[in-house]
């Protein structure tokens, strides 16, 4: 059987420390799930529908990587694609308190293991939200976003004026 992977996350938008944590799981596994969570309380700048185009169009070259989108809980989302794994970036120790907690309980819930990978060096103080407000303020940030993704999130600034 293929040893499967699963990357969850909001991806509103991909960032390059995203990118790189998908990279290395791929090579560490036969197949990458990178999965968007569908979260109807939460709008984003981007739909679903774009974060999956952004997404299979910066992992087009990686290997074994396929692009879905998923609600409820990610534990199921994992059985039903025959994943054992799922693969977090690890940025600081306020990533791990929180993501420690939600690593024990989805293994209480179906045995999924968590595996941390340590962020990029250089991309460990970047988050999407991060990204976003300062774009919005006109900063530059060409250094944390694959240049497709860059050029959509200055149209998408620039449409909403
Ligand atoms: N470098 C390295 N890693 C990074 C970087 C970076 N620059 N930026 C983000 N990451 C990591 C984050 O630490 C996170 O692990 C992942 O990439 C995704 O990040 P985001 O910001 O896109 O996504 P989040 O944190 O909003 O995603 C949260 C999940 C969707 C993974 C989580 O809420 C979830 O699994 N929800 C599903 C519902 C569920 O099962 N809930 C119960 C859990 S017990």
């Amino acid at each position: 059987d293929p040893r499967r992977a699963v990357c969850p996350g909001s991806y509103d938008p991909p960032t390059i420390g995203h990118l790189d944590v998908i990279r290395r799981t791929a090579a560490l596994f036969d197949e990458v799930y990178v999965a968007i969570l569908v979260n109807p309380r939460k709008q984003g700048l981007f739909t679903v529908d774009e974060r999956v185009e952004m997404l299979e169009e910066i992992t087009a070259d990686v290997p074994g990587a396929r692009v879905e989108a998923f609600s409820g809980l990610v534990v199921d989302y994992c059985t039903e694609r025959g994943a054992s794994a799922l693969v977090k970036g690890l940025r600081s120790a306020t990533d791990y308190d929180y993501e420690l907690p939600m690593a024990h309980m989805n293994r209480h819930l179906t045995g999924v293991e968590t595996l941390f990978l340590p962020g990029a060096p250089g991309q460990v103080y970047v988050s999407s939200s991060l990204v976003k407000e300062v774009a919005k303020g006109g900063g530059d940030v060409t250094a944390f976003l694959p240049p497709t993704v860059h050029d959509r999130l200055r149209k998408r600034l620039a449409e909403q004026g």
